[in-house]
Formats: structure tokens, C-alpha cells, sequence
């Protein structure tokens, strides 16, 4: 099992030599093909190393991360050095000295997750500063609980592809329904309905709006509005007002499910600020033609319409509108609980929107209890480094950073997620101790002093399941660890073993005692729901048990029936379409209701005349994140081995430049190399580059230094969306594009460093 799919594999001599998709999924990913020789990559980590200076001159902040030598040293040793400089930093500086956030996505498994296990040994360890909410969804995490109450519950309750099938008329997509990224799921899944599903609604006669800057957001016919990028919650506002002025929202929904509609209302009518949000208004902000946002108002509310929201809109500034607004606008059509009809976020981000939920736990690997209380919003991390002791805002709250003195990183790569790279590697220069654990040699294991060589998915057994999907897999062992790859679990008993809590770590159990005692501990919630579960061996020999799942479900139905009964968890038990609790805390980039703010990186802004083109930096096709950029399926879609960028014909004419050129992308933070991919069906000032090719600095030793590979993390603003919740910021930044002239400089992004001897 992966993040992408299930499947199984063949080996040959320690390597994966094929990998066929599980029958039962009628639309694999084809990201499986990335799979073949990762095992033996030239990439992976053989063994532990530490950084040359780190080694020599003790722990302490230097700019030589990322351009000093490694030492290769022995298991034992490594042990030793990192148990010891763990014990340092807690007993010199206390455990909030250590970030442990570990952001990122590891592989697929309950038991051998990184994450996990590197925060049950910190806990275990008298715990560390934490990271709160994701890069995925930094802003609807903290809006969505304040206006519906949950998160969560939007996706894993989310209204399914059968439902919408059978009872939708108009989907209207903000940002598509992209099928690339449904090819993924957290942690796993057995089945990809999404293409099917949409088939299916539109032979019952179902049309689609996709409101997208690229019209490949949305596989096959559609009506396609391409606007200007950040302007989605102006159209939204546009279409509200249609609504309102031609008496087509449905005050009675309003009154009974929501709370706050007529102080939003003084806004959308210009009454509070003397600004009409009508669609004149928006086609001067968006560029589309008014008459198309009344057409399109009036097509909403004719039927049964879904307004669905992908998670892209919340990933740039004041991402909090869009999803806020989204749900303002469903709830003026009144159809929020509506077989077919409401609101849905992340159909098209993930392939979990849609699909039904088990009503059960998941087998969990326990973490502990963390004692540490400082946090950070997840994409503060640069500000969290540069800025000890500096208080800042998030979500009503007054906090302060702590002096980070040692990182802890496993299963996660922030030269991949987070934004403005030259400022990360600044800020990974400030702390004594850098320490991260993964399979390969990537950015960020190269700016580390401690490297710890983890074995992949196929090295190891593990038990796989998830929220929305019926199947709970055995994921068998495939081939033996790599070179001196070791598990995560093994790494983390051997400290904590140094460290004198071996026994609490392990309480006694190798991991396959974990994974057999996880399984039966699960089993009895699944027995009690009627589940006769097979015994564990029978379960391990079978591969798979089938769970138990809701069935078809609708997004606030039982709300929308009983909403005395089933209120939702805001202080009004309702939809809160104005926020006293927001307004309450007085910010002026995210007030009481849903609002249009001008964002700083878009095509009508000031930044725009030295960086006319605008980037979306979105999830790639070819692989999950930056895992296996060195696979296949990645490798094929490079030009002259950059990542591709896709440019309208008109803006690359206007700059000399055709199809299969390198050009320089560049702003004022950074640049980086691409090869061009010359494509009419854009917004013609929109270029789109995709994240996740290996950073690779031209200059390793320069924090301002050209990337040769396309790492778009380069170019990006490290801004937070708001005072309130601080999310990444990453899709969207502006940049000037010229082509590359002179000697094209190697990718050098998968040669592993040389390993020296002591
Ligand atoms: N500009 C821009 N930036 C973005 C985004 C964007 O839209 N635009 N999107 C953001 C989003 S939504 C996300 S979720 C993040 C993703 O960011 P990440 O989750 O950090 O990216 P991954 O490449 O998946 O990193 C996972 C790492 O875990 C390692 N790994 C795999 N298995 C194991 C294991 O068993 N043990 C250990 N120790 N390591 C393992 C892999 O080799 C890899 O290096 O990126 C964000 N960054
Ligand atoms: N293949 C693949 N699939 C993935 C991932 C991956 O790495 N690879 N990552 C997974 C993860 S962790 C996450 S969180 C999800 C993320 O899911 P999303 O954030 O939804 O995914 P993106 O591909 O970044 O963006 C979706 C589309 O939104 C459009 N878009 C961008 N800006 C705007 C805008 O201002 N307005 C409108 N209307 N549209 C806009 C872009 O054209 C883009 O293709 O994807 C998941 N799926
Ligand atoms: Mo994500």
C-alpha cells in the first residue's frame, strides 16, 4: 500500500523491479510507475552519516549546511552521538528547545508512520515544541471549526460520488476537479472513484462549471472560466449578489440553519462600505464578463448545485475567504444538506472527498502525552528559527516562539513544503542541531548534521488502513532493508534504550508484536458493530479484511433534518456566516464575515509590473510531493531533466521562447531553472509550475543560489494567510520568466554526497 494506491509488487535480488495496481480499484494511479528500482536508487541513504563540522567543532548555528562534507560512522556510534547531544539540549535548555513538528507525509502503514513514532520518542523524552494543522490545509483547519464547527467532518462526511452522481445538476468547480491529485489519499486506499463518478453525473445529463486558471483542472467537457488566480472569492461575492438583489437565496434557510446573513448582507449590498459587490464590480477584479457571473447565478439556483471548493483556494493569502465564502454561497441556495446539493471542499485535492467513512477507529500506534505546550501554525517554521522569544498572533491567541536549539525531522521534507527557501536555509543555520531521518539523500537530509538512513515501505512490514476506505491491509514485507538502512522504530528503541526508557518505548514488543497487538486492539470495536473479524495469522495470510462503511452520505444532512438535535459545533450551533468569535479578535485580515481582500501576489497588483506572470505552484501529476522525483513516471515528464512549466503561447512568443526551452523563473526571492511546456489552455498571464522537483542549488554553499532542477519553493512568499491561522501561503507567486542562455549547469539533485571515512 502507498499513499497512491495499493498494489503489489515483484523483486529481484533486493530490488522492486514492477509493482501491478490492486484489481479492485478501477482507476489506479499512474504514480505507481515510480516505484521500480527505489529500493537501490543511487539516492538512498546507506548508512548513518554526520556533517564533517558538526562532527569536529561540536553543535552550535553555522552557514555550512548544505555545502559541508558527511562522515560515515557506525550504528553504535550514531547512538551514542545523538542520545548524548539529545540529553544536552533537554538538560542546558529544556525540552521546548526541541522542534519535533516533523511535518510531512512519510509513507503509508499505522505502525512503521514517522511521524508517529518520532513523536511518541519525544513525548517519551519529557516531549518538544509541536507544529498545529498542515501545509494542505493551514486555513480552513482553523476557519472551518468557527464557521461549521469541523474540519474533519467536511471531508471524511463529506457527500459522496453516489449521491452526487444520482442527484446533482450543476457541479461549480473553484479550482476544478483536479483527477491527478485524487490519485492520492493519506495513508492509502483500494479504490479511485472520482473519474467514474463524474462520468456517471454527466451521462444523467449533469453539467460542470469549472472556475480554474488551467483548463486541464477538469477532465473532459465543462464550461471552463479561467479568471484572473486569487480572485475566486470576488466571484463568489459577484454570484451572492445576483442572488440577493433577484431574490434567489433562500431567506428561510437562512434564518433556520444560519447565523450573521444580514451583517453580511450590509457588506455584499455596499451599504457598509459603499462598495456594490455586484458583477460589474467583480469583472473588474476577476476579468470575467459580468454577464456570465448573472448567467451563472441564475443556473444556480434552477436546480440542485453543488459549489465545490478544492483546497488550492485556501493555500495562498487570506485563504480563509474562499472556503467561508463558499459555504455563504451554498447556504444563499439553501440546498446545504440536500441529497446532491450544499457545500463541498476537496473534491479533486484528495481522493478521500467522496468516498464513505468506516465507523470505527484505526488501529493506532499510541503517542503519549506531549508536557511541552509551546506550538507553532506549521508554516511558521523559518519565523519560529529566525525569531526566538518574538510573540506573534494565531487564532485569538497571543503566543511566543521558543529558542530552538535542536530539529528533529522524520518523514518530511520542508526544501519541498514550506515557501522562500533562501530564508529556510537561514533559518536552519540558527540551531545547534539538525537531525533528520529518510530513506533518501534529499534537500533537506543534505542540510542536517545527523543523517539517519530509514528503510521504505518495501523494507518492512506494516497494517494500512484509513478514514474513507473499506479495506485494511496487510502490507507484507517485499525485499530486505537496503545497505544499513534501518527502521524508524529500530533507530528510536536503540536511543531511547541509551537514553534509559528503552522498555517504555518498546513495552517489549518488536514490530511485528506492535503490529499484531495494534490489530487486536482494534478488533473488539469491529466485533461489537457485527464485524467477525478473522483471527490475526488468517487476517496476515488473507492480505486484506473488508470493513463496514456509512454508505451513501450527505454533508450536513442530519443537521439540515434535526439541526435542534444535531447542531453543529459553533457557539451558535449553526452556519456562522458572521463570526463573533472572529470578529471578536480584531484582526484586519480576517474580520467577522467572509470579504474581499486584495492579495499581493496577482496579476493587478503593484508587484506585477516587474513580475507580470503569475505561477501556480500546484500538487504534480507525476508523483506525490517530492517523493520519487527520481521514479519513472516523474523522470518522463521532465524537459532537458528540469521540471516542466507550462506558459500560454502569447506570453512565451512575447519573451522569444518555444516549447522545450530552459528559462530563468525569477522574482525578487529567489530563481530557478524549468523547461517549457507551450500550452493555450491557460489563463494567458498564468504559468504553472508544479512543486516537488529536488532542490539543487547551483551554489550549494549560497542561500540565494540559482536551482537548476524547478523547485518553484524558490520564488514563493514565506507569509502566513492571516493573523487568525497562519497557513501556507505556497500556490500563487508572481515572477518574470526569460529564456536560458549559456551552458546548461547538471542536475546534481539525486547524486548522494560522497561519504567520507572518519
Ligand atoms: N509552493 C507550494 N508548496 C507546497 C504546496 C503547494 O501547493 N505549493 N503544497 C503543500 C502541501 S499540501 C503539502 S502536504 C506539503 C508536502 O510536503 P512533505 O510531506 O514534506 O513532502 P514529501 O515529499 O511527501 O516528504 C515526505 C518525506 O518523507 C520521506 N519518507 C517516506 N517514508 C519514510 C519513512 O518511513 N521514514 C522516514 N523517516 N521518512 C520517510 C520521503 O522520502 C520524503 O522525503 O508540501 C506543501 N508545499
Ligand atoms: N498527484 C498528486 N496528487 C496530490 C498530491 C501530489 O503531490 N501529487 N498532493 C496531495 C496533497 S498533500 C494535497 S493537500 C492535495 C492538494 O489539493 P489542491 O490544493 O486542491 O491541489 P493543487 O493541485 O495544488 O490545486 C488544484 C488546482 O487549483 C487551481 N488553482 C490554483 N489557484 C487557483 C485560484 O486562485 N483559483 C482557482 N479557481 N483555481 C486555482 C490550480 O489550477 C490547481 O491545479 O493534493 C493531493 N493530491
Ligand atoms: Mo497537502
Amino acid at each position: 500500500m502507498s499513499h497512491w494506491g495499493m498494489f503489489t509488487a515483484e523483486s529481484v535480488a533486493g530490488e522492486v523491479t514492477a509493482v501491478h495496481p490492486y484489481e479492485g480499484d478501477s482507476n489506479p494511479s499512474p504514480m505507481l510507475g515510480n516505484f521500480a528500482g527505489s529500493v537501490r536508487s543511487r539516492s538512498r541513504v546507506a548508512g548513518p552519516a554526520v556533517r564533517r563540522g558538526w562532527l569536529e567543532n561540536g553543535p552550535g548555528p553555522t552557514e555550512k549546511r548544505g555545502s559541508d562534507e558527511f562522515v560515515s560512522v557506525e550504528w553504535d556510534e550514531l547512538t551514542e552521538l545523538l542520545s548524548r547531544e539529545l540529553r544536552r539540549v533537554v538538560d542546558t535548555h529544556g525540552n521546548n528547545a526541541i522542534f519535533g513538528g516533523s511535518y510531512g507525509w512519510a509513507s503509508a502503514g499505522r505502525f512503521h508512520h514517522a511521524q508517529s513514532q518520532v513523536h511518541r520518542f519525544l513525548n517519551q523524552l519529557g516531549g518538544y515544541t509541536k507544529s498545529v494543522h498542515s501545509y494542505s490545509l493551514g486555513a480552513t483547519g482553523v476557519i472551518m471549526p468557527r464557521v461549521v464547527g469541523t474540519h474533519s467532518q467536511l471531508f471524511e462526511r463529506s457527500t459522496s460520488w453516489d449521491v452526487i452522481a444520482q442527484h446533482s445538476d450543476l457541479l461549480v468547480c473553484f479550482g476544478g476537479v483536479p483527477i491527478k491529485n485524487t490519485g492520492v489519499n493519506a495513508g492509502g486506499t483500494s479504490e479511485h472513484p472520482t473519474r467514474g463518478a463524474i462520468d456517471a453525473f454527466r451521462r444523467r445529463g449533469g453539467k460542470i462549471v469549472s472556475i480554474s486558471p488551467l483548463r486541464d483542472d477538469l477532465d473532459g467537457e465543462c464550461d471552463w472560466i479561467a479568471p484572473i488566480p486569487g480572485t475566486d472569492v470576488a466571484i463568489m461575492l459577484a454570484l451572492a449578489y445576483v442572488l440577493a438583489s433577484e431574490g434567489l437565496h433562500d431567506i428561510a434557510f437562512l434564518n433556520r440553519y444560519c447565523v450573521g446573513y444580514e451583517r453580511f448582507e450590509e457588506y455584499l449590498l455596499g451599504r457598509s462600505d459603499g462598495i456594490a459587490k455586484d458583477p460589474h464590480w467583480a469583472q473588474e477584479i476577476s476579468g470575467i464578463p459580468a454577464e456570465t457571473l448573472v448567467d451563472l447565478a441564475r443556473r444556480m439556483a434552477a436546480g440542485r448545485t453543488l459549489v465545490s471548493v478544492t483546497w488550492s483556494l485556501q493555500r495562498i493569502k487570506h485563504g480563509e475567504q474562499a472556503p467561508w465564502m463558499g459555504v455563504t454561497l451554498a447556504a444563499m441556495l439553501g440546498q446545504i444538506g440536500l441529497p446532491g446539493g450544499g457545500f463541498g471542499h476537496g473534491y479533486g485535492s484528495m481522493n478521500e472527498p467522496g468516498m464513505t467513512s468506516i465507523p470505527y477507529p484505526l488501529p493506532t500506534f499510541p503517542q503519549g502525552r506531549n508536557p511541552v505546550t509551546d506550538f507553532i501554525p506549521v508554516a511558521a517554521v523559518s519565523d519560529l528559527l529566525l525569531s526566538p522569544g518574538e510573540d506573534f498572533d494565531y487564532d485569538g491567541r497571543r503566543l511566543t516562539y521558543p529558542d530552538i536549539r535542536l530539529v528533529y525531522w522524520a518523514g518530511g521534507n520542508p526544501f519541498h513544503h514550506h515557501q522562500e527557501i533562501p530564508r529556510l536555509r537561514r533559518a536552519l543555520a540558527r540551531p545547534d542541531t539538525i537531525v533528520v531521518h529518510d530513506p533518501y539523500w534529499t534537500p533537506m537530509a543534505r542540510h542536517a548534521d545527523i543523517v539517519v538512513p530509514s528503510t521504505t515501505s518495501f523494507e518492512r512490514s506494516d497494517l494500512s488502513c484509513t478514514r474513507n476506505d473499506a479495506l485494511l491491509v496487510a502490507m507484507h514485507q517485499v525485499t530486505e532493508p537496503f545497505a544499513g538502512a534501518r527502521d524508524d522504530y529500530e533507530t528510536f528503541a536503540a536511543l531511547a534504550d541509551a537514553l534509559g526508557f528503552g522498555d517504555t518505548f518498546t513495552e517489549g514488543r518488536s514490530s511485528q508484536q506492535w503490529i499484531e497487538h495494534l490489530y487486536g486492539q482494534w478488533q473488539p470495536s469491529v466485533d461489537a458493530d457485527g464485524g467477525n473479524t478473522p483471527s490475526f495469522e488468517d487476517f496476515w495470510a488473507d492480505g486484506h479484511y473488508r470493513m463496514r462503511t456509512r454508505g451513501d452520505e450527505v454533508l450536513f444532512g442530519d443537521f439540515r433534518e434535526n439541526p435542534e438535535k444535531y447542531p453543529l459545533g459553533t457557539p451558535s450551533g449553526k452556519i456562522e456566516i458572521f463570526s463573533e468569535t472572529i470578529e471578536s479578535f480584531g484582526y484586519d485580515d480576517c474580520v467577522g464575515h467572509p470579504r474581499w481582500y486584495e492579495p499581493d501576489e496577482w496579476l493587478k497588483g503593484s508587484r506585477a509590473e516587474a513580475f507580470p506572470l503569475h505561477l501556480i505552484a500546484n500538487q504534480p501529476k507525476t508523483r506525490l510531493h517530492s517523493q520519487l522525483d527520481h521514479g519513472a513516471v516523474s523522470q518522463a515528464s521532465k524537459i532537458h531533466g528540469r521540471e516542466p512549466i507550462r506558459m500560454h503561447p502569447d506570453a512565451a512568443a512575447e519573451r522569444g521562447i518555444v516549447g522545450a526551452d530552459v528559462v530563468r523563473v525569477f522574482n525578487d526571492r529567489g530563481a530557478c531553472l524549468a523547461g517549457v511546456v507551450v500550452d493555450a489552455d491557460l489563463h494567458p498571464g498564468v504559468v504553472q509550475l508544479a512543486t516537488g522537483a529536488w532542490y539543487d542549488p547551483l551554489d550549494p554553499a549560497d542561500p540565494d543560489s540559482l536551482c537548476v532542477h524547478g523547485n518553484p519553493n524558490v520564488l514563493t512568499p514565506d507569509v502566513g494567510t492571516s493573523l487568525l491561522s497562519h497557513g501556507c501561503t505556497g500556490q500563487h507567486v508572481l515572477v518574470q520568466i526569460e529564456k536560458f542562455e549559456g551552458e546548461l549547469p547538471p542536475v546534481r539533485a539525486f547524486d548522494p554526497p560522497v561519504l567520507n571515512p572518519r
